[in-house]
């Protein structure tokens, strides 16, 4: 085994939700996105939702990052859609969308310990299936370019060809026995099959796993349940998650359940599986709930913590489940739920807000990382300057637009990254 690298640690990347944040039913397949389309939304709730959660993950872990809003409404776009009322609104919502706040669906990662060259490896999803998600890689790339700009620690790559659809971390998990170990990392796809899209292409990840060097052995392909993806489960992360040695996920995860784990254990011996049976927490509620959208965190004294909705802690089954969890002597100590049930009505749990990344802190540029005085900034200048409120009737206006852009300008200035205005 390679000896792993102490100085390699975890940051969570949370996306700050932005000041266009609303709600369109822009996702097909998403069925929190459909259900709340043309719901009032609450912008500045929104993203202190995400910045107590920031603070309660760095109290935890002593170390969180983040990723900034990206520029909000999207002329460029507007102009290419030309919009001019008689299609459907969705186009005109597009542009407005504040989806980069679900960072899990920023870049797929590969930590230095997996890559060839032992640089850390970020590659930005082209999100190609959605309109309004396929505009961010541009920006998104623009800030890994800055964040993670020293090339002596990582490899900023450019996206998957479009025709591949690639929606990033959200679809891959990492098996290690530390962090800073090598590791085997778990492309997950899916194949259209029913109503909904299949939002990772096979093709993509494997073009991922390239590019950023992986050892071809230490790469497991496994393809999605279609019945997940039929049920809501449009990106893998809806239905599993991993941390170091453990795998979370429900019983339907996966198109071979079985086949799955016998891939996983081949290329990783150590695996551990906790699995929830339908029969104990349904496909449906797992999905409603996102009890498997969580943050699966290695606590500093060794034991592994689990960030969920506070969804969970709602439901009979689930936190029923969760608390035999608890008193069982499994790898997962403890539930701890969390309030984002702005993003939640979207479909972005608490796994979705975040991108991990291993790499050593001294390496990312300072601005994009946490700590008590700029968490007070930011719940400063969001109070400040996000809207309360916004009506599905607001979208497209002027005065909303000039609001959103002085928010966004005004954060960015906080932090001294007018450059990416
Ligand atoms: O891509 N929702 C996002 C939710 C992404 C969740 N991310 C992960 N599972 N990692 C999506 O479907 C809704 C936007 C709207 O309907 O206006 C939206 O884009």
């Amino acid at each position: 085994m390679t000896p792993p690298n102490s100085k390699l640690v975890e940051i969570n990347f949370d996306g700050i939700v932005g000041p266009s944040h609303n709600y369109a039913g822009l996702s097909l397949g998403n069925i929190a996105s459909a259900s709340h389309k043309g719901d009032p939304s609450y912008p500045r709730a929104a993203a202190l939702q995400g910045v107590a959660k920031m603070r309660g993950n760095l109290a935890r872990l002593g170390v969180q990052g983040f990723l900034l809003p990206l520029p909000r409404p999207n002329g460029l776009l507007s102009s290419v859609l030309a919009y001019d009322g008689s299609e459907a609104p969705q186009l005109r919502a597009a542009p407005w969308s504040a989806s980069s706040m679900w960072t899990a669906n920023a870049a797929t990662v590969s930590p230095a310990a997996d890559t060839a060259d032992g640089t850390c490896h970020l590659s930005p999803a082209n999100l190609v299936t959605m309109l309004h998600r396929a505009q961010e890689w541009p920006d998104t790339k623009r800030m890994l370019d800055i964040a993670f700009g020293d090339s002596d620690h990582f490899t900023v790559h450019g996206p998957v060809p479009p025709t591949f659809g690639d929606e990033g971390a959200a679809n891959h998990m990492r098996l290690c026995e530390g962090h800073g170990n090598k590791g085997v990392e778990v492309f997950v796809y899916g194949k259209t099959s029913g109503t909904f899209p299949a939002r990772q292409h096979e093709q993509a990840s494997r073009l991922v796993a390239r590019v950023h060097g992986l050892d071809p052995a230490a790469c497991v392909f496994i393809e999605q349940n279609p019945a997940a993806i039929e049920a809501g489960a449009f990106h893998n992360d809806v239905v599993s998650v991993a941390n170091e040695r453990v795998l979370f996920t429900h019983a339907e995860a996966f198109a071979d359940q079985a086949g799955a784990y016998d891939a996983i254990r081949a290329a990783f011996p150590a695996l551990e599986v906790v699995e929830v049976p339908s029969a104990e927490v349904s496909l449906a509620e797992a999905i409603r709930t996102y009890l498997f959208n969580a943050q699966l965190l290695t606590l500093p004294d060794g034991g592994m913590a689990l960030i969920v909705p506070e969804e969970c802690r709602e439901s009979a089954s689930v936190w029923a489940w969760a608390e035999k969890m608890m008193a069982s002597n499994g790898p997962i100590r403890d539930v701890i739920p969390v309030d984002v049930r702005q993003s939640m009505a979207n479909g972005g749990g608490p796994a979705c807000l975040r991108l991990r990344v291993v790499c050593d802190p001294a390496a990312v540029d300072p601005r994009f990382m946490l700590d008590e005085s700029k968490a007070d900034l930011l719940e400063h200048v969001i109070g400040d300057t996000w809207p309360e409120q916004i009506d599905p009737a607001d979208i497209g206006k002027d005065t909303l637009a000039a609001q959103v852009i002085a928010a966004r300008a005004a954060l960015l200035q906080a932090l001294d990254l007018s450059e990416l205005i």
